[in-house]
């Protein structure tokens, strides 16, 4: 590892408080302790007395900890210095520390050394800012998990395996003459099998864990007047659409992002779809078309009190069941009770509900509720993933499948380059594999101290 500066930030949050942490960290650190403190404090002990200036004057008082390394977040030496939470004195330090050859540290750069020094692999130093940013106790227990590791193993024993299904295809093309017997292994079809049984579970987990962190688009449509933006309002129990009882109100996209249970919920309230002359409802419309591509979700809202439209059932029967719920808004004006179910003909879960009287809410809500728990239920075992993870997994199941296909043909080569491949997909969200685009976008996101 080539020679760093040395790096300090306020790690405490912006403003005043009890204690203001600075924390410094870099091959400089040994050398700032006598000026400093006037002593060198014991390893991880923590030493309490004055910060010190130039002169020998008392900068501030407080508590100063340092990490030798390898024993640090870092990796490297760590000096803490744990005084009181005033931004005139947190600056006075700093410059003090800058005075003796420290630079301000770069966002996330004490958890980029981390990861470059191997302390942490690249999924549990994003992690780190998950837990920091978790909205619920939900999210913050499966950010910890990932934090902690479990979400990495899960990935490094997936490499393992690879590696090993590697190995025997490479021995298999060094020995030309016995490959096919090689390739035609029960066992190895076997390892392929097991292999990709397990990264299906990990996308699983993974997607449920992309879920928790940056929330679901639900997307609301249906008949113009059938509800939807009743339903938008009764969500962020704001008034934040328009609702009149004329028919074409909504005409925009409305976007609004709530937490239901501590995961965010991206909502998109649409205009309803019919036929129109009016260009801007066409316009709308053709919006609320793009939205429902793009939906995670779709709340397909329905005036019960009228009789379904045979254009409605069509556009229904085109979508993918798993992801719609059929809502019956309006039930105050029919014989029904409200209550959950399936539609037998029209082949998706409903709900009878009426958002104006607030009949059936309940069971909306822990229906929305359950979209958020995945297919596994629980959250026992989940950890916290990022878009990134999902796509490198899907790359890696890509890969894998080609490689069946090349096994099946017996083109040796080409499976090894198709393992190769998948390994490395595996290995971009550890960190093994990355370059430093990636590494400058993962770390930009992260604020100054950490
Ligand atoms: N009776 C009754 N009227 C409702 C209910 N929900 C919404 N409405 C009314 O239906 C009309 C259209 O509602 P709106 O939310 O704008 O529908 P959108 O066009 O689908 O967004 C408004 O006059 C609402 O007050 C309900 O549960 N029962
Ligand atoms: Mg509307």
């Amino acid at each position: 590892m080539a020679t760093q500066d040395t790096i300090a930030a306020v790690a405490t949050p912006k403003g005043q408080g009890g204690v203001g942490i600075i924390r410094v960290s870099g091959p400089l650190v040994p050398t700032l302790l006598e000026p400093i403190l006037s002593q060198t404090p014991e390893p991880l002990k923590a030493l309490v007395g004055p910060f010190y200036n130039e002169e020998r004057g008392v900068l501030d008082e407080g508590i100063a900890l340092f990490f030798p390394n390898p024993h640090s977040f870092t990796g490297e030496d760590v000096l803490e210095l744990q005084g009181h939470g005033s931004p005139v004195i947190q600056s006075v330090i700093l410059d003090r520390l800058f005075a003796l050859g420290v630079r301000l540290a770069r966002p996330g750069e004490f958890s980029e050394r981390a990861f470059l020094n191997g302390k942490k692999d690249l999924a549990e130093v994003e992690a780190i800012a998950d837990l920091i940013a978790a909205q619920s106790e939900r999210g913050a227990a499966m950010a910890l998990r990932s934090l902690r590791g479990e979400f990495s193993r899960e990935i490094k024993s997936l490499m393992k395996q690879l590696t090993q299904l590697r190995v025997y295809v490479e021995a298999a093309i060094d020995f030309p003459e016995e490959e096919i017997d090689f390739l035609s292994d029960q066992n190895l079809m076997q390892s392929f099998a097991d292999l990709k049984a397990q990264l299906e579970k990990t996308q699983q987990s993974v997607a449920q864990g992309v879920m928790m962190r940056e929330g679901i688009k639900l997307v609301l449509v249906g008949d113009p007047n059938a509800g939807k933006s009743s339903l938008l309002n009764w969500l962020t129990g704001e008034d934040t659409a328009i609702v009149t009882d004329t028919p074409g109100t909504t005409r925009d996209v409305l976007k609004s992002d709530i937490l239901l249970d501590g995961v965010p919920i991206h909502v998109l309230d649409t205009a309803g779809l019919r036929q129109t002359e009016d260009l801007i409802e066409q316009e709308g419309i053709r919006r609320a078309e793009a939205a429902l591509l793009e939906a995670d979700h779709i709340l397909w809202v329905v005036d019960a009190s009228l009789p379904m439209g045979e254009g409605v059932k069509e556009r229904l029967a085109d979508l993918n069941h798993c992801n719609v719920t059929v809502v019956f808004n309006k039930i105050d004006l029919t014989l029904n009770q409200p209550g959950e179910g399936y539609h037998p003909e029209l082949n998706f879960p409903v709900i009878y509900c009426s958002v104006k009287n607030m009949l059936g809410m309940g069971m909306l809500k822990k229906r929305l509720l359950s979209l958020t728990e995945g297919q596994q239920g629980g959250e026992e075992g989940h950890y916290m993933a990022r878009s990134r993870h999902k796509h490198a997994l899907a790359m890696a199941v890509d890969n894998l499948e080609e490689a069946e296909v090349l096994l099946a043909s017996k083109q040796g080569e080409l499976l090894a380059e198709s393992l190769k491949w998948a390994h490395r997909s595996l290995g971009e969200i550890v960190g093994e594999f990355t370059t430093d685009d990636l590494l400058g976008e993962i770390f930009s996101s992260f604020c100054i101290g950490k």
